[in-house]
């Protein structure tokens, strides 16, 4: 997949930011973060107050209708901003904003038809790829938990569906089976490592979505990509300050949240590591997370909320193995990649992660049970 800095030169790109400021001046774009799907940059000013945002091209491919993406984040930002002005909490919090072109828009279509937004910058915050500790872990839970307290009164109908099929796992697992029948992958203990632990997990890959459809798990609002990277930290004070990536709020289970951010802050050797016997979820950070998501979910969660954790967790990181291998079979045309073989690097980490999860049941399982 090309990016942005190869198919605009760096005035194009300060030329599209400065869509998003009146007043100042860029005087720098650089690339930042390090999504898989959207282009991602970190835009200067020169203006003596707010010095930075963030702007994006939105990857129209993946996202079809991106106009929706912005909608539900004018109708997102607005509810929580207005339930912190009515109950304001006693630590520091902030929403990203939607910043408007100089046309008044919430977006700005260049001539070759790419989709850009602009988005304020947390000042003064930072976001890490692993975990750093338990502390953290526990920020991190606790930024989960506040941002799904914060929507929890929002009517799921009110934001529209930005990307179908999302966290569906029976849909990947089709998707999957379609694309084995038209492609023949080039046979390799990895390859077939990751063909046999699919083939192991088909009847568990609708674990979530019978519970859904039996209406045991209520439909709800969720973040749907709350990995660790998604939080902002303060530099200083080190507490969580922020969630962002707001580009797949929508409907859906605030199972796939638990399972998203579980799987990605319990891994110490974090999602693009190639040591994959290195790979092993944490207990210790999950008991973390757990920690401070419930110490402002329990609230809200129900006992079958509960019963279907520890499968969230199990699952979510063998759904992202899955998207990640069959990605790498069709020819990687949805996650971005550095090599040939990078999602099937992947889809192995996700893997060998699922494993340890599964080894450890017994365990997670009494965590969560101690912590209700
Ligand atoms: C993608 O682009 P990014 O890094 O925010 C993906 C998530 C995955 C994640 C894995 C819309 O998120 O679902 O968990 O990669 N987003 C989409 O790093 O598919
Ligand atoms: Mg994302």
């Amino acid at each position: 997949m090309t990016t942005v800095i190869r198919t605009h030169g760096i005035g194009n790109l300060v030329a599209i930011a400065q869509q998003f400021t009146l007043e100042s001046q860029v005087v720098d774009v650089r690339g930042f973060g390090s999504g898989n799907i959207n282009d991602t940059f970190l835009v200067t000013l020169d203006a003596p107050g707010e010095q930075h945002f963030i702007l994006q091209r939105i990857n129209t491919q993946v996202f079809r209708q991106p106009q929706l993406i912005m909608q539900n984040m004018r109708t997102f930002t607005d509810h929580v901003r207005q339930r912190l002005q009515h109950t304001p909490l006693d630590r520091r919090w902030e929403v990203p904003r939607v910043l408007s072109t100089q046309q008044a828009q919430d977006y700005y279509i260049d001539a070759e038809g790419n989709f850009w937004r602009g988005i304020s910058f947390i000042a003064g915050s930072q976001s890490f790829d692993t975990m750093q500790s338990v502390e953290q872990a526990q920020e991190i839970g606790y930024a989960l938990g506040m941002f799904h307290n914060l929507i929890s009164d929002l009517p799921p109908e009110k934001l529209a569906d930005t990307l179908e099929g999302f966290h569906i796992t029976p849909l990947y697992l089709r998707h999957y089976q379609e694309v084995l029948a038209t492609t023949t992958p080039q046979p390799s203990p990895e390859v077939n490592y990751c063909l046999q632990f699919v083939s192991d997990r088909a009847t568990f890959a609708h674990i979530l979505e019978n519970a859904k459809a039996q209406g045991i798990l209520p439909l709800r609002l969720m973040h749907g990509d709350p990995k660790i990277n998604n939080v902002m930290f303060d530099t200083s004070t080190h507490k969580a300050v922020s969630v962002i990536d707001l580009d797949t709020v929508k409907p859906g289970l605030v199972h796939y949240d638990i399972g998203d951010c579980l799987r990605s802050g319990c891994n110490p050797a974090g999602e693009e590591t190639a040591d994959w016997n290195n790979v092993y979820f944490d207990t210790d950070l999950c008991q973390g997370i757990l920690r401070g998501y419930l110490s402002v979910a329990q609230a809200f969660l129900t006992e079958n909320d509960y019963t279907y954790m520890y499968d969230a967790i199990r699952l979510i990181a063998f759904e992202l193995g899955l998207r990640f291998f069959a990605d790498y079979l069709a020819g990687n045309v949805y996650f971005k990649v550095k090599h040939p073989e990078h999602n099937l690097a992947r889809a192995i980490v996700q893997f060998k992660l699922t494993e340890s999860i599964e080894s450890q049941e017994t365990q997670i399982r009494q965590i969560i049970q101690d912590m209700k």
